[in-house]
């Protein structure tokens, strides 16, 4: 039943025919509208990772979005008129969270499939949940984000419904709905206790080892670092979360062994109930001595992206572990920033500055890199192995009286 709201239905992964849509923002008091086209962009590379290409784009200015409309019915209107110019486009994105009054009050004028952020994001998780655990969280964060939404939804369990002792004598539809949910997520939470309880078990039963989490932003590059310290193939590739299940390898470098953990990637707002159903996923970031927060230095929101996964380690109580900041991609930031005439020793000048000036602004330890061509993956293993040492010295001493 999960997929009867979201984006397509088909189960064959994401190669899958091209859905056409449009992307509607509303740049809110406080917020700049350079700041929504970037929060657009995104929406966009979300859509796109789910299957759909964006044809068109609608910005509107409100101090506050309508709560019938999300946008001013003027604007709704409009938008109604292009998607009914426009026969291909099969849904509307909004890229802020709708109630269940607003989405149906969409669709009735619309007349195609109203998508908020957090449907999209859902939606992404539950093509890429591979593992059990990954599965049930997601499907868990997908019922508890319908729950308050049915109310106003058209009633999508006509198929589950039915059965014996499924539905009293004058119960309404959307109640036996809720029943429904609710039961699925009552089931669900008990699946995912099993689950989180073997995967706490499994995490106990590591040896005394110092662990190292790859933390950071989605698409950065976390899955690429990986592969190439662990010399291991975990999954990688230019979409948003590539990666939900986390992958833990055994490194040894110069003889001092360590667990490296790759980790689900960050987004801004990211649907709450996604966070709390990912926690046991999470935990391996909490419960990891080191972190190497991955960051895109090409992409033009950076800064902002550190400061999502920061607030997001903040609430994790993980702010105070060591860690160290890897911006990689340097080899696209150089092609994108660069003036080709610019020299060897031009380069390394603005280089040098940019780590000082980021090490300045964020306060941990920067290292410029890219896993694309390896530059500086050296330098990283290095600063890595040293980092892991001082790690074992301080919680393993017995351990580390071995080397
Ligand atoms: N140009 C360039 N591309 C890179 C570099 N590192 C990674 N990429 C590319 O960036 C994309 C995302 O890489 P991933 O390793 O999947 O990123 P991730 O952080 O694991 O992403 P999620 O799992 O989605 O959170 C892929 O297309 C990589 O090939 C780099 O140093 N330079
Ligand atoms: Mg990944």
């Amino acid at each position: 039943m999960a997929n009867e709201w979201n984006v397509g239905q088909k189960e064959s992964g994401l190669k899958e025919e091209t859905e056409y849509a449009v992307v509607v923002g509303v740049v809110q008091r406080g917020q700049t509208e350079e700041q929504v086209t970037e929060y657009l962009d995104e929406l966009e590379f979300l859509a796109e990772t789910a299957g759909a290409k964006t044809v068109k784009r609608f910005v509107q200015k409100l101090d506050h979005p309508d709560n019938r409309t999300f946008v001013g019915s003027g604007k709704a209107k409009e938008i109604a008129d292009y998607v009914d110019q426009h026969e291909d486009v099969s849904m509307v994105i909004f890229d802020d969270d709708l109630s269940g009054k607003q989405v149906n009050i969409l669709e009735e004028e619309m007349k195609v499939k109203i998508i908020d952020r957090s449907t999209l994001i859902l939606d992404i998780f539950a093509r890429r949940a591979q593992s059990a655990q990954a599965k049930t969280q997601v499907e868990l964060a997908q019922m508890q984000y319908l729950l308050p939404r049915l109310r106003g939804l058209w009633t999508h369990l006509e198929r589950q419904r039915g059965g014996i002792g499924m539905r009293g004598p004058g119960e309404t539809e959307i109640e036996t709905d809720r029943r429904i949910v609710r039961d699925k997520i009552s089931k669900l939470k008990k699946d995912l206790a099993k689950i989180d309880k073997q995967a706490e078990t499994r995490r106990k039963g590591r040896d005394a080892m110092v662990r190292v989490a790859l933390v950071g932003y989605t698409n950065v590059g976390k899955s690429t670092l990986m592969n190439l310290l662990t010399k291991s193939d975990v999954f990688a590739e230019n979409k948003l979360f590539a990666t939900l299940d986390t992958t833990v390898r055994k490194v040894a470098y110069e003889g001092i062994p360590f667990l490296l953990t790759d980790t689900v990637g960050f987004i801004r707002k990211l649907p709450h109930h996604l966070i709390e159903s990912f926690r046991s996923t999470l935990d391996e970031v909490k419960e990891s001595d080191i972190l190497l927060h991955v960051v895109d230095v090409a992409h033009p929101q950076y800064d902002d992206q550190i400061r999502t996964v920061q607030t997001l380690l903040k609430e994790m109580n993980c702010q105070d572990k060591p860690t160290l900041l890897v911006f990689n991609k340097i080899d696209l930031f150089r092609e994108r920033n660069y003036d080709m005439y610019l020299d060897q020793d031009g380069r390394e000048e603005v280089e040098t500055d940019l780590t000082k000036g980021l090490q300045a602004e964020f306060g941990q330890e920067a290292l410029l890199l890219s896993a694309e061509t390896k530059e500086n993956l050296d330098v990283l293993r290095q600063r890595l192995t040293e980092l892991v040492k001082e790690e074992y010295q301080q919680t393993y001493p017995y351990v580390a009286k071995q080397w």
